[in-house]
């Protein structure tokens, strides 16, 4: 039996792998950083919490990740762990710059020492392209991130490269852009809308305030992008990929999309608030996954449109079910 070790277990991209990997059979051991707040949701949603086996560690703990290699040997590493949200990056640089971007050296140095022959996945993303300098971003763009959010990917993702090209390891760097689904936190754009819409419906709120509408995305299921890290890992020969629809849509555009699912215009319901926007702004990112057509055989299924749907509809069941007639408020 294969056994896969996933880091950032816990967030969003974490669940929906570990579900992926059980699904084809792996032992999936989940590094869990032991803080009181840690959350378990995402895998509790998904009804595969028993089927993990969860050890403790912290990317910024070299030591705890040495113990866990060479105790399990695992045969894939996949590192999703972060501190995700690009806006927090501002508050948090040198947290976000250890997490995110030292991190990863911390792990490949522990792969090295531990001479763990395994294959690993590096989670980088689109943030790297930043102050884009292609309107449409591939494997070749030139980088240009524009927060510490993106400056410290940037960093995990050459030394990715750099580790793979000087030790030979079987390093991928998966460039994915953004990427959603009923399960992502509510600090992301997206998320924060749909929640939105179903607590308006259900009357428990009014108005949802934003920043800036008008950057634009490159929107993607979770569900479809993780089979991307999976699949660059059985290649013959590690690589880089980016992962992404070939689409990109406006905030405008995905709340009008939200809020149409529930018959509702959004112009009604969306205000502004210059305290959300960011110091610096990535206006707009849209990737050419056109390499990992070819070569890897994926490309998105969901649509953006199908995204939104399943989110909203998830959290109206979600507020349905915690504020609905058998508590005796709100009814839709
Ligand atoms: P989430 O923010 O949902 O998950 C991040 C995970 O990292 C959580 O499990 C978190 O644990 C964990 N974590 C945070 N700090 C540490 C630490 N010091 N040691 C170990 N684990 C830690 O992110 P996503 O699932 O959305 O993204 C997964 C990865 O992919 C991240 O690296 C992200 O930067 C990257 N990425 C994401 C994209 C997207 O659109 N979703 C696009 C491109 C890249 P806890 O919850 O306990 O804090
Ligand atoms: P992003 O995602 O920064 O692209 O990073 P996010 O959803 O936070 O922002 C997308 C765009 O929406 C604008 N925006 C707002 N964003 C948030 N969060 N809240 C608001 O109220 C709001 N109003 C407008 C933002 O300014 C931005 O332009 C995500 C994360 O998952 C990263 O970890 C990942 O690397 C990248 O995607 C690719």
């Amino acid at each position: 039996m294969k056994t896969a070790l996933i880091t950032g277990i816990t967030g969003q991209d974490g669940a929906y792998l570990a579900e992926f990997l059980l699904k084809k059979g792996y032992h999936v051991l989940g590094m869990l950083p032991q803080r009181s707040s840690t959350s378990l949701w995402r895998l509790d949603d998904l009804g595969i919490t028993e089927q993990i086996r969860f050890v403790p560690g912290d990317v910024t703990d070299i030591s705890s990740m040495l113990k866990i290699i060479k105790q399990y040997k695992p045969g894939e590493i996949y590192n999703l762990a972060a501190q995700s949200f690009v806006g927090s990056a501002w508050q948090q640089p040198i947290l976000t710059c250890n997490v995110t971007g030292m991190g990863v050296l911390n792990l490949l140095e522990a792969v090295r020492l531990s001479q763990c022959d395994c294959k690993i996945y590096q989670a980088s993303s689109s943030e790297m392209f930043g102050f884009v300098q292609q309107p449409v971003q591939d494997e070749r763009t030139p980088f240009y991130p524009r927060s510490p959010y993106g400056v410290a990917k940037l960093f995990g993702h050459w030394m990715t490269v750099n580790y793979r090209e000087s030790y030979g390891f079987f390093a991928c760097s998966g460039i994915l852009f953004n990427h959603e689904s009923p399960l992502r936190s509510l600090h992301f754009v997206t998320r924060k809308v749909t929640h939105a819409v179903a607590r308006i419906v259900h009357g428990l709120q009014s108005k949802v305030k934003l920043g800036n509408l008008d950057a634009s995305r490159d929107w993607g299921f979770a569900g479809d992008y993780v089979e991307a890290m999976w699949l660059m890992l059985q290649q013959d020969k590690p690589d880089d990929f980016v992962i992404a629809t070939g689409r990109a849509v406006s905030v405008r555009h995905m709340c009008q999309t939200a809020f149409d699912c529930v018959g509702l215009d959004y112009s009604d319901y969306v205000e502004t608030d210059p305290t959300l926007f960011r110091p610096a702004e990535v206006d707009t990112l849209l990737g050419d996954p056109s390499k990992a057509k070819k070569i890897l055989g994926w490309e998105a299924k969901t649509s953006f449109e199908e995204t939104i749907r399943m989110m909203v509809e998830a959290d109206l069941k979600r507020v349905r079910e915690q504020f609905g007639p058998k508590k005796g408020t709100h009814a839709p």
